[in-house]
Formats: C-alpha cells, structure tokens, sequence
C-alpha cells in the first residue's frame, strides 16, 4: 500500500554556511543583526527551521561557543524557529570543536553521516566522530538530523542506529544533500535511490539540492513526500544570471512550492511536535 504524503511541508532555511565569503557574496547573513534580520524574515515567509552557521568579526566561519551561544538566544528571542546548529561547521574545524557545538544548547543539530569529498576538500566524518556525536546528542538532549549526501550515508545511517539505538525525542529525520561534488547528484533519481534505501525507523525526510539543482531535488522531494531545506548555504542564484538577494526569496519560493503541490508550510509550532525537540525557551 503507498504511505499518504504528509500534509504539511517542513521548510528549513540554511541562510549562510560555511562556504561563501563575504565579499563574493555581500548579501550572505554574516553578523548576527543579519542573521537575526534573516531568522524572521524567513519565519514570515514559511520557515519553521534554521540551520545555522555562524561567522567572527571578519565574516569567517566560526565555532566559538560563546558567539554560538549568543546566536542560538537571540534567535529564541526574536522568532519561534526551530534552531538546528551545524556541527559540520567548515572543512577545516578540528572535531573536537565540532563535538563541543552541542553546549550552545540547539534544539537540533545536524549530524553527517561520512566523510566525503566537498569540491577539492575533504569534509571529514570518521565513524568513531559520528558514534561520539550521536551518544552525546542523545545524552545532551538535542534532535540530530542526519545529513546523507551519498548512498553510503544512508547505509551508516542503518548501522549507527542498530548500534546506539534511537535518537533523542525517538523520531528519525533525515536531510539529503544533493550536488555536492563528491557526493550523490542532484537529481530524481538519486533522491529516489536514496529514500527506497532508508532505514523503516526514518520518520521523516528533507532534502537539499546544491546551486543549480534546487529545484529539481525541491520538485522530487515534493513529489515523493519529503520536506525541504533551501538558502543561502546551497544556492546563490533564483535562476541564470539572477543573484538571491535574500534568503527569505529562496524561504518564500519554497513556501509557493509546497502550496502547489498542497502540502502547505508547516508552523513552528506543528515543527517543534514533529521533530520532538526538547522545550528550552
Ligand atoms: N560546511 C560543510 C563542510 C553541516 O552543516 O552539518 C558541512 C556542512 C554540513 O555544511
Ligand atoms: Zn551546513
């Protein structure tokens, strides 16, 4: 029998990474007045979810946990988003940095499945890390999602939950991150792939295409009953030649997707029971 679709959309915004500079890309939320700014925009605009990098004073990626700390407050304070920290943070955090990300207290974070090739770089995710995070995430009380870009991660993703059980808050989301160089391409197909060889504990999904693959992995995503991750962090342009001036486009966009498709934006509030985050306001 085919499952029904959910009836809402759960619509992510990941408004800056890690990737981008400053000067390339001025419209990127760096400081947090931006991201701040950015967090409710995109909140109006459909949002329930922020998955958030931050920068230092000179627009560098950072993981300095007081900053993250005063990052993931102010953005309680002013919208009712669902904080995710990245623990990814940039290819070149050493891990025990990126295990610390949890003490800035998020209500979720993300957790990457393996390593894999990032453009010329390697994003390191060695298993021994990944068990770690994933023990402290259900000791500290914080929802992971898991981060695939590769059919591989998908299968570590069964180990590691036949291995250390279920997650904090006992759902399992996932997001598949698409178009990566290195990792699974952008495309039906792959996300097809992919969702067919989810472990059954999954609850539910999301997915991500990088640059020029947003739409087709949105469309897919739609199509096959998953939710949607868009923003500055994967994609800089709304078409050819067109820069995103503000995430809140690429949040509004999604937001007009998912009516088309009658799976409306899901609320916050609707958010926070679905993923099961622990209550910190
Ligand atoms: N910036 C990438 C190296 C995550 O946030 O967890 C890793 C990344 C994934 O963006
Ligand atoms: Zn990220």
């Amino acid at each position: 029998m085919t499952a029904l679709p959910p009836p809402t959309t759960l619509i992510t915004v990941a408004p800056t990474g890690a990737e981008s500079t400053k000067v390339d890309v001025p419209a990127l939320p760096t400081t947090l007045d931006e991201l701040v700014e950015t967090a409710v925009r995109c909140e109006a605009a459909g949002a329930a979810m922020i998955h958030l990098h931050i920068r230092d004073a000179e627009h560098r990626p950072t993981l300095d946990l007081g900053q993250l700390s005063e990052s993931v407050v102010a953005i309680r304070e002013q919208t009712d988003l669902v904080v995710q920290l990245s623990t990814g943070g940039s290819v070149h955090d050493p891990l025990d940095d990126r295990l610390r990300v949890l003490d800035a207290e998020p209500d979720s974070c993300s957790l990457t499945m393996g390593t894999t090739n990032f453009g010329d770089d390697v994003f390191m995710n060695p298993w021994p890390f990944v068990v770690e995070l994933y023990q402290l995430t259900q000791q500290q009380e914080v929802v992971p999602e898991f981060e695939l870009f590769d059919l591989g991660h998908v299968h570590a993703l069964h180990r590691l939950l036949d291995t250390c059980g279920s997650p904090y808050g006992g759902r399992v989301h996932c997001d598949l991150v698409m178009g990566v160089p290195g990792g699974m391409p952008g495309t039906a197909d792959a996300l097809v792939a992919s969702v067919h060889a989810l472990p059954a504990a999954v609850t539910s999904w999301s997915a991500t295409g990088i640059g020029r693959t947003s739409l087709a992995v949105a469309f897919a995503s739609l199509s096959k009953g998953g939710h949607l991750r868009v923003g500055m962090e994967d994609t800089l342009t709304l078409a050819r030649g067109v820069p995103v001036k503000h995430n809140e486009e690429l949040v509004s966009r999604a937001a007009a997707l998912a009516d088309l498709a009658q799976r409306p934006a899901m609320s916050t509030i609707e958010a926070r029971d679905f993923l099961r985050v622990k209550a910190r306001k």
